[in-house]
């Protein structure tokens, strides 16, 4: 089986957005135009509470960009996103939800950063996307979405190291790019790591 794993196209990671990705947006139609070559899609939702220790806000004296210790993992502080019931927190619109078998929600716990899909960035809490994924007998993961260089990096990550055989798609990612060549850098890792970064228009050459 092969499953679409859409990670974060969330209104508040699109331009406009509380902690917008340039181009975000423009993923969107490459996402709609693929689902239908997939067995199973699912999804990812960051999640969380409004005094999030992610959020620059949650610290005294400390801004957007910097880095503090949480808990004993380096943690960058973000603006305020991706608050739990919040209109920022839905699924762009523009996306096509109706195939969406699951959605997992994750960076629930205010005092751990939840950049997989699949762990927080301490990997004590598992949000069950692995076994969902096995239960189901997927062998094949394609990542699309939102950040590259942070959520949709991890998430690959994680699905290959859970033994997936794993893609992203990269015309179908963008990235914050918080310093210089952020993406480009993820890109690399991803590569490294044995995770196979294609085009959507090369989909069916892998298939
Ligand atoms: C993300 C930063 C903070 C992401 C989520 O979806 O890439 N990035 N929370
Ligand atoms: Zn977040």
């Amino acid at each position: 089986m092969r499953a679409l794993l859409i990670v974060d196209v969330q209104n508040d990671f699109i331009p406009g957005g509380a902690l917008e990705v340039p181009e975000g947006d423009q993923i969107i139609p490459v996402i709609n135009s693929i689902i239908p070559k997939f067995d199973l899609v699912v999804a990812s939702q960051d999640w969380h509470p409004a005094d999030h220790k992610s959020f620059a806000i949650s610290h005294s004296d400390r801004d957007i960009g910097e880095i503090v210790d949480l808990n004993g993992l380096p943690q960058i502080l973000w603006p305020v996103h991706c608050v739990e019931g919040s209109n920022g927190a839905e699924f762009v619109d523009a996306l096509d939800q109706s195939s969406i078998k699951k959605v997992f929600k994750k960076g629930t716990d205010k005092e751990v950063d939840s950049y997989s899909s699949f762990y927080d960035n301490d990997k004590r809490h598992d949000t069950g996307l692995n076994q969902y994924l096995k239960d189901n007998n997927v062998e094949e993961v394609f990542i699309v979405g939102l950040a590259t260089d942070y959520c949709v990096k991890y998430t690959a990550l994680d699905a290959k190291s859970s033994d997936f055989k794993t893609y992203v798609i990269e015309d179908a990612t963008r990235g914050v790019n918080l310093r210089e060549n952020d993406v480009e850098n993820a890109f690399t890792d991803l590569r490294v790591s044995g995770i196979k970064v294609i085009q959507s228009t090369a989909l069916e050459s892998v298939f």
